[in-house]
């Protein structure tokens, strides 16, 4: 090992001060914190792909746990460093935040947690290794326990291992997080996967190679079309209105710009916005560009197309966005990174650059299609007409709902205290009789729905609000519907959809939830919602010597009461339950199957679905926006198998609610 000199001292104090608060330079030391140590070392091979000069990155999962990447490009540079009198490599890996500030790479990473520099991987890790190709020569550097070099080097530079053709040049990394400061050093390939995906989308014609030597997996990443396959990933299970997403790209001085989008006929509006490769999930200039840009442009198609007459009103944005799906990328040299977190950004020459490039490329791309052009025009005006007619229809309709004429089935409870008011509404006018009678008057109020409300993922919002259901519902609560949803409104505390366990029962309640996802989404994300359980099965079993055991949470076991010495009946919510049951071996005398709610009368009822300390509910919960979206264009599109998938699903997250 060689004598350290004086500055190597002060270099090592700061690799130190990183592995004393790990937190503060990689977020976390959890399996997020140690993955981030390899979108730093995969950072900087983007980054000489963004320079030009690297088409192949190589992610390689050693088997020993360490990990290898590898970049075709340049090669960090070898000679020695102008100032630190060291390799320039050695100032890359070993000082802190020299990352941004060798060579002069137009678009280096900044800002949030990234492009914290390869250092501070060397620092978390008890060994490293970078191996260099550059004039035909393979030069290596090795560091131990946190980035101490452990490489004698010749004549002050580093020692060359082998020899390679001219033109081969590039980077290799290996580290070994270091055990003693991550909880875990076991990386996924889950995460890495689903990461070089997307920058596979984000940075096309680079070709991404992943192997994995635990297990022999090896794939290729590389996305010819970058955003544009993004989008179409994106609404693979949607509508388009056009088949092909459209691409538009450009610069506007130092600032690259891509977008690319794709209109459907779904409802939804979903923007995704990187800057150098970082996702912006907050947005920012970038996103506040596009939008001026669209609106603009397409307010004047409109207009010289007669789309619109001199009289109308423009399109608002909203229109204009109406089933878009987008991703913007640019490239900034300089990015500011605002907010909290970091995830929006600030720079307003990104604003600019965005609409200077979006508009000149988009109108030239529309003035050449002009049918598309159309389609997408007549979809904002849809929006246009709903919107002006739901705003009416929805004035009148809230003015109508104050009015005490009006006609709702609701039985409602007593109580006027929200916290302690539960809202059933009921799949059907009989069943909904016997819940009114079977309920707790002063706390349950009850809402029968007359077969299937409206798929309000098909119909617009005046067509919406004349159907008597939803009006009713809207009453009912209390709060409101859509921009003027005031939730400390509502007069329940609980919302619960009752509905039978059979396919209508299934598509009742998915068109419900639509609807309040739609129209009311507080609602669900406040945990407001919730599917009733009611059995399935209700047996009637002879008490056998055993006691007898619970078959599964929330089985309810009757009193024996009238039913005879030794005879039982038991209420099963689900088949995975009857098989339990049967195997428990005890004598079955009957066996019923509830075809309906309407099958059980009030005591039945009130003990198997009422009851809170008895009955089953599922709070219907939606953590990600972006996937509830993604979601209830599932649920609504005409595909079955997936709409299946989801409704079992959520059934899985059905809780006992004692
Ligand atoms: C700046 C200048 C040069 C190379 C690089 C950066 C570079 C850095 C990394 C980090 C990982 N892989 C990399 N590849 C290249 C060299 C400039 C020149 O050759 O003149």
């Amino acid at each position: 090992m060689e004598q350290y000199n004086g500055s190597q001292i002060v270099i090592l104090e700061g690799l130190e001060a990183v592995r004393k608060r790990p937190g503060m330079y990689i977020g976390s030391t959890g399996t997020r914190g140690l993955h981030h140590l390899i979108w730093e070392i995969l950072d900087n091979g983007i980054d000489e792909h963004l320079a030009g000069f690297c088409n192949r990155i190589e992610i390689e999962l050693l088997k020993d746990g360490g990990i290898s990447l590898t970049d075709n490009g340049r090669g960090v540079p070898v000679d020695i460093h102008p100032t630190k009198k060291i390799p320039t490599a050695r100032v890359v890996y070993t000082i802190l935040h020299a990352g941004g500030k060798f060579g002069n790479s137009a678009y280096k990473v900044s800002g949030g947690l990234h492009g914290v520099g390869a250092s501070v991987v060397n620092a978390l890790s008890s060994h490293m290794i970078v191996e260099i190709r550059r004039d035909g020569k393979v030069y290596r550097d090795e560091y131990r326990d946190g980035g101490h070099p452990v490489t004698a080097l010749s004549g002050g530079l580093l020692p060359v291992v082998g020899s390679c053709k001219k033109g081969d040049t590039g980077t290799k990394v290996t580290f070994y997080p270091d055990a003693s400061i991550f909880e875990t050093v076991e990386f996924k390939a889950e995460t890495i996967k689903k990461k070089l995906k997307e920058v596979a989308y984000l940075n096309k014609g680079l070709t991404i190679h992943f192997c994995d030597r635990q297990t022999g997996e090896e794939l290729t990443f590389y996305e010819e079309y970058g955003i544009k396959s993004f989008v179409s990933y994106l609404t693979r299970e949607t509508h388009p209105l056009h088949p092909e997403p459209v691409y538009i790209e450009g610069r506007s001085g130092e600032i690259e710009v891509e977008v690319a989008f794709q209109y459907t006929d779904t409802y939804q509006e979903q923007i995704n916005a990187y800057c150098n490769r970082i996702n912006v999930v907050d947005g920012g200039t970038l996103v506040t560009g596009f939008k001026t840009a669209l609106t603009r442009v397409m307010n004047q198609y409109a207009r010289e197309l007669g789309i619109l007459k001199e009289k109308d009103e423009n399109f608002d944005g909203k229109d204009i966005r109406n089933g878009l799906f987008a991703i913007i990328s640019i490239k900034h040299p300089d990015p500011q990174f605002e907010g909290q977190t970091k995830t929006k950004l600030g720079n307003t020459d990104a604003k600019t650059a965005v609409d200077d490039v979006f508009s000149g490329e988009v109108t030239r791309y529309f003035d050449k299609n002009v049918e598309e052009l159309k389609l997408i025009l007549d979809n904002s005006l849809k929006s246009y007409n709903a919107r002006k007619a739901g705003d009416k229809a929805r004035n009148a309709v809230l003015k109508q709902l104050q009015d005490v004429d009006f006609k709702s089935k609701l039985a409602a409870c007593s109580s006027k205290n929200a916290e302690e008011c539960e809202l059933y509404i009921v799949e059907g006018d009989s069943a909904g009789g016997t819940v009114k009678t079977a309920r707790n008057r002063k706390t349950q109020a009850v809402l029968p729905l007359r077969g299937k409300i409206l798929n309000v993922e098909k119909a617009t919002l005046d067509k919406i609000l004349v159907n008597n259901e939803i009006k009713s519902m809207i009453a009912a609560f209390g709060c409101g519907i859509s921009d003027e949803f005031d939730i400390s409104k509502l007069r329940y505390d609980k919302i619960i959809i009752l509905t039978d366990a059979d396919v209508d029962g299934a598509h009742i309640s998915t068109l419900l939830l639509t609807f309040f996802y739609r129209f009311m989404p507080e609602l669900i994300l406040s945990g407001k919602v919730y599917r009733g359980l009611p059995p399935l099965y209700k047996v009637e079993y002879e008490e056998g010597s055993e006691p007898v055991k619970e078959a599964a949470a929330g089985s309810l076991k009757k009193k024996p009461a009238s039913k005879g010495k030794g005879k039982k009946e038991k209420y099963l919510f689900n088949d995975f339950e009857l098989e339990k049951f049967r195997k428990e071996g005890k004598k079955i005398l009957s066996l019923q199957r509830y075809k309906g709610l309407g099958e059980m009368d009030a005591d039945q009822l009130w003990e198997t679905t009422l009851n809170p300390k008895t009955r089953i509910l599922a709070q219907v919960s939606i953590n990600d926006t972006v996937e509830a979206d993604e979601i209830t264009t599932l649920l609504m599109s005409n595909n079955v198998p997936p709409r299946r998938a989801f409704i079992m699903e959520e059934a899985r997250y059905a809780k006992l609610d004692i």
